[in-house]
């Protein structure tokens, strides 16, 4: 068991995203910021539901949950939620994910995401806390 717990914990970063994670952008240095954008998380549903940015943009996110569940805000397409959204089922919240592409809020809580939209791929930000995909836990990227 603790075997299997411990290759658990070597292949879940890996598996998440591997290569596609290229296709998506980059993490993104705080120099280049060029907008910031505030996004409140709540039970179950992100404000704003939609987003702006340019292709090529570095935008800095200050995301807070408002909510009373711990929630996400994860950056990729929706292929890739929809892979991400079994492995986040298996997973314990204590050990959160630590891509760039990604935060994990406890309720209350404050973080931030730099990312460079060096990418046309059509993303979509979303929260893979289990079933709040489902129930809506969506926002769109538009790339102008
Ligand atoms: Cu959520």
């Amino acid at each position: 068991m603790l075997k299997t717990i411990t290759i658990l914990f070597i292949f879940i970063p890996s598996v998440c995203f591997g290569s596609s994670m290229k296709m998506i952008g980059e993490k993104g240095d705080i120099n280049d910021v060029t907008k910031v954008i505030n996004v409140k998380m709540f039970d179950n549903y992100y404000e704003p539901n939609e987003i702006t940015v340019k292709k090529g943009e570095t935008v800095k996110f200050i995301v807070k949950n408002m909510g009373e569940l711990v929630h996400e805000l994860n950056i990729a397409t929706k292929e890739m939620h929809k892979k991400h959204q079994p492995e986040m089922a298996k997973m314990d919240h204590s050990m959160a994910h630590k891509h760039a592409n990604s935060v994990l809020l406890e309720p209350s809580d404050t973080g931030e995401i730099i990312w460079k939209f060096s990418t046309s791929a059509k993303l979509e930000i979303a929260c893979n806390v289990p079933g709040h995909y489902e129930a809506g836990m969506i926002a769109e990227i538009i790339k102008d």
